[in-house]
């Protein structure tokens, strides 16, 4: 039997997100149908919305869902009815990827997360009866209930039963990417200093993640006055404004080099600058979406010579399980204070909430879709 809902649907970027009934699958072995309590909005929505990712419209889109479950199928362990969980994306869970633990690089991430329907093809969400594109991530968030699955959602541990879901809820996209970039596929060392380019989301998740790993300096480069007072008070020891001679800054703050630099903006000369600021041995991480079309231009004799590594990072490598109880873990001890990146909304508000992320007056808006 279908469970009615009431989802945000996306038509594309020339209408509003509208809130409209849906009606829910009945859930397969490995799938737990989640009352969302709340959801963050992320730019990759926005990016579906635009039609810069290959997601069908129309769609219901929202991956940073945190809500209890109400209902698992008969192979799922990772929670029961009535847990408190977080959702994150999807994989297959069988691929060689996903065999080494680095899902994010999942060889079969389009069929999970963003083909509009379960991997084998069945819808997951109707209205009035025809297929609606959904399993957004394998979540579609952006609705009073949503399928997830066994391996894109964490059980909220009892550590943080004291913390709000609405808090909760973005750590599995954006959060979990700059942390991630810095503690597992940087795995920055402690005493070495780092640069951060971009002060968002994720830049700022990395910078409290390099505090964490005892990064020192701590440099936040950002065009955002504001967002670089805000990366002072996560961590950053220093911050320079990206229109006012960063680069010259950064060299004679750390003569011999950063040991990481790290991108969040996608802008290729940004990447490029930042690369001419690694020691011997450095490491430029990359995460930031692109204009397609770019390319980097190094030169070859100093990428050699100083043995420096370009990372492309995706989702910051993380494992979903046990990465996300990690960094809830910091949460709950005061080492990665997000509650200060969120602004809430009402489900109601979703357009606001998205005109707040795209005009940069919030940095992580949070929508609250039912009581806890
Ligand atoms: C994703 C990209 C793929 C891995 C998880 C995070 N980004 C979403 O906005
Ligand atoms: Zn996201």
């Amino acid at each position: 039997m279908t469970t009615l809902a009431r989802a945000a649907i996306c038509r594309g970027n020339t209408e509003p997100f509208a809130i409209e009934e849906v009606q829910l699958d009945d859930l397969r072995p490995d799938e737990l149908r989640v009352r969302i309590v709340a959801c963050g909005v992320c730019h990759t929505d926005m990016a579906v919305r635009d039609k810069q990712l290959p997601v069908p419209h129309p769609v219901v889109l929202g991956h940073e869902g945190a809500g209890i479950v109400e209902e698992v199928g008969s192979a799922v362990t990772v929670a029961k009815p009535g847990d408190r969980v977080v959702m994150s994306f999807n994989s297959c869970g069988t691929c060689p990827s996903c065999e080494v633990d680095a899902p994010t690089y999942c060889y079969n991430f389009f069929p999970n997360n963003w083909s509009g329907v379960r991997a084998d093809g069945s819808p997951v969400m109707f209205k009035d009866g025809d297929k609606m594109n959904a399993n957004f991530f394998g979540q579609s968030s952006f609705a009073t209930h949503a399928i997830a699955h066994q391996l894109n959602t964490v059980k909220v541990p009892d550590s943080a039963a004291h913390i709000p879901l609405a808090q909760i809820a973005p750590i599995g996209c954006g959060l979990m990417t700059g942390a991630g970039a810095v503690l597992r596929s940087m795995k920055v060392r402690a005493g070495m200093p780092i640069a951060v380019f971009g002060a968002g989301t994720v830049g700022m998740a990395a910078i409290m993640a390099a505090k964490i790993a005892g990064a020192n300096p701590i440099i936040a480069v950002d065009v955002n006055d504001g967002r670089l007072e805000l990366a002072k008070e996560l961590g950053a020891t220093h911050a320079f404004n990206g229109k006012d001679g960063a680069a010259d800054k950064i060299k004679e703050l750390c003569p011999q080099g950063l040991g990481y630099v790290f991108d969040t903006t996608g802008i290729n000369k940004v990447i490029e600058e930042a690369w001419s600021l690694l020691a011997p041995k450095g490491i430029c991480g990359i995460v930031g979406a692109s204009n397609p079309a770019d390319n980097l231009t190094f030169n070859e004799a100093e990428f050699m010579g100083n043995g420096r590594t370009v990372m492309g990072i995706l989702g910051g490598d993380s494992d979903v399980g046990s990465f996300l109880v990690e960094l809830l873990d910091y949460h709950v001890k005061g080492q990665f204070p997000f509650e200060k990146l969120i602004g809430y909304f009402d489900f109601s508000e979703i357009n606001e909430a998205i005109e707040a992320s795209e005009n940069g007056s919030v940095v992580k808006p949070v929508l609250k879709i039912s009581e806890e």
